[in-house]
């Protein structure tokens, strides 16, 4: 009998804001480490998602969406972060969100033909949304005529759609290799990062369109007391009338964001978590390269 080689690699996902890609991580990992939302540029920073089965290790990549404006010094610390991506990977997943092609796609498009080395895999994401299937296949020609994609795959990230199909494909292109990470290793972001995504994630959720464009979550205090964690985050507002809207009426608002973000720590830490929330002005920070710095917006890894 021969037993087949340990594959392992890396798998970049990028494409426009909004189009599902931390949706389709957290799909493959069967855990939600990514955080998501209705808004686009959801995710700012990369983050590895990591799986390890018997026979292979694949360590995605998930990036902010590429787009076009870039006039905020936050805006292009998430274009950098994303672009960069591409580099020293394995395979490529360019994900789009289905018959909705737009210039900002185009611009990914035009990317992937000056600067990607590995093969890439066309991701024609959110098919759930469509009620005449047939409409995909022009799709599909029109699209595979663009580029030299490695596969073309339809799927639902949302549902699990052909999710183990798309898996199968991108086992298909990593080459043997060793163990990358320790096979029980979910990620190489710490859980003070983790944390104040899942607080940035419910601010997303609780405030809708009344989100302020920049705000951000620093934590202030992680510490680990008789097997619970004491965890204290600021959220970070521009200006003094974002202040109240993210407090909310005899503050509410903060209340449930808390809540709810506490409940879900407690869920990926696996124990009991205390978490305090304030909210702070500091004006200007998206647009200040130092400010964005002390706020973690490094250009690391
Ligand atoms: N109907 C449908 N919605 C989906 C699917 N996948 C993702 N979504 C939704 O699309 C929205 C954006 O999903 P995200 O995973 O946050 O998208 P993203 O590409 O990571 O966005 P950025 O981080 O902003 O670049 C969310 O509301 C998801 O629930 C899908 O397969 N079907
Ligand atoms: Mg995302």
């Amino acid at each position: 009998m021969t037993e087949t080689a340990f594959r392992s690699g890396y798998v970049a996902i990028i494409g426009r804001p909004n189009v599902g890609k931390s949706t389709l991580i957290n799909r493959i990992l069967g855990q939600k480490l990514c955080i998501t939302s209705r808004r686009p540029q959801t995710t700012r920073h990369r983050i590895l998602g990591i799986k390890t089965e018997d026979d292979s290790q694949l360590i995605y990549v998930d990036t902010p969406g590429l787009h076009i404006d870039d006039k905020r010094a936050m805006n292009r610390y998430m274009n950098r972060a994303a672009a960069s991506s591409i580099d020293d990977v394995d395979v490529i997943l360019f994900v789009v969100d289905g018959m909705n092609w737009t210039d900002e796609d185009e611009r990914v498009l035009e990317r992937l033909r000056t600067s990607a080395k590995a093969p890439v895999i066309l991701v024609i994401n959110k098919v759930d949304k469509l009620s005449d299937k047939e409409v995909l296949l022009p799709q599909i020609e029109k699209l595979a005529a663009e580029f030299e994609f490695a596969n073309v795959l339809p799927i639902s990230a949302r549902k699990g759609v052909n999710v183990d199909q798309l898996e199968q494909e991108i086992k298909k292109l990593i080459p043997e290799g060793e163990l990358i990470f320790p096979e029980d290793q979910l990620t190489d972001r710490s859980s003070r990062f983790l944390a104040a995504e899942l607080v940035r994630e419910k601010l997303f959720r609780h405030l809708g369109q009344e989100l302020p464009y920049s705000i951000t979550v620093e934590i202030e205090q992680f510490d680990e007391e008789n097997g619970m964690y004491r965890i204290g985050a600021v959220i970070y507002v521009e200006r003094d009338g974002q202040k109240s809207i993210v407090i909310g009426k005899k503050g509410e608002l903060l209340k449930s964001v808390g809540k709810d973000a506490r409940i879900e720590m407690e869920s990926l830490f696996g124990c009991k978590v205390f978490l305090r929330l304030w909210v702070k002005v500091r004006e200007g920070w998206g647009d200040n390269e130092r400010m964005l710095k002390n706020l973690g917006y490094n250009d690391e890894l």
